[in-house]
């Protein structure tokens, strides 16, 4: 039994030490909305999840001219959206949606139109409970509608400012 106790301490530690070097942040389900023509801004959706307490602080993208992080919320039966001012709050070990009708990445100023074969480069920047930034650059694909497996709800995001 002791003998069995010490492997198991072992492994602890070896799981910490490589939980550090580990990629902290994972960014599963994104997609983009597709664009008609003409069309100058559109939501980015995804789900991130952190494993050190961190937040989403800026975004940024060869095809837009402006990058928001929005939250969208009812307020007196009128859906309204604005900028996080803080950014958006990744609590350890949570995955956090950015899906329509709530918190998403607005792409504004588009500069070409969001197609089936475009994808979209966003570099996303964090930044940890010590203040410190780190940046991820992530390739988006675009879409009609929010990939399979993604929580919906009913709510056609029309991005209007
Ligand atoms: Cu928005």
């Amino acid at each position: 039994m002791k003998h069995l106790t010490r492997i198991s301490l072992l492994a602890a530690s070896l799981f910490l030490s490589s939980h550090v070097v580990a990629q902290s942040i994972a960014i599963t389900n994104s997609w983009v909305r597709a664009t008609v023509k003409g069309q100058k801004a559109t939501g980015a959706f995804m789900t991130v999840t952190s494993k050190e307490n961190a937040k989403l602080v800026a975004v940024s993208s060869p095809v837009a001219g402006i990058v928001e992080i929005h939250e969208m919320k009812m307020d007196k039966d009128v859906m309204k959206m604005s900028a996080l001012p803080n950014g958006l709050d990744l609590p350890a070990g949570k995955a956090v949606d950015l899906k329509p009708g709530s918190y998403h990445i607005m792409l504004m100023d588009l500069k070409l139109p969001l197609t089936k074969e475009v994808a979209v480069q966003l570099t996303l920047t964090f930044q940890d409970t010590s203040g410190k930034k780190s940046q991820q650059v992530v390739q988006v694909p675009v879409s009609l509608q929010a990939p399979l497996g993604q929580s919906m709800n009913h709510q056609q995001g029309d991005h209007k400012h």
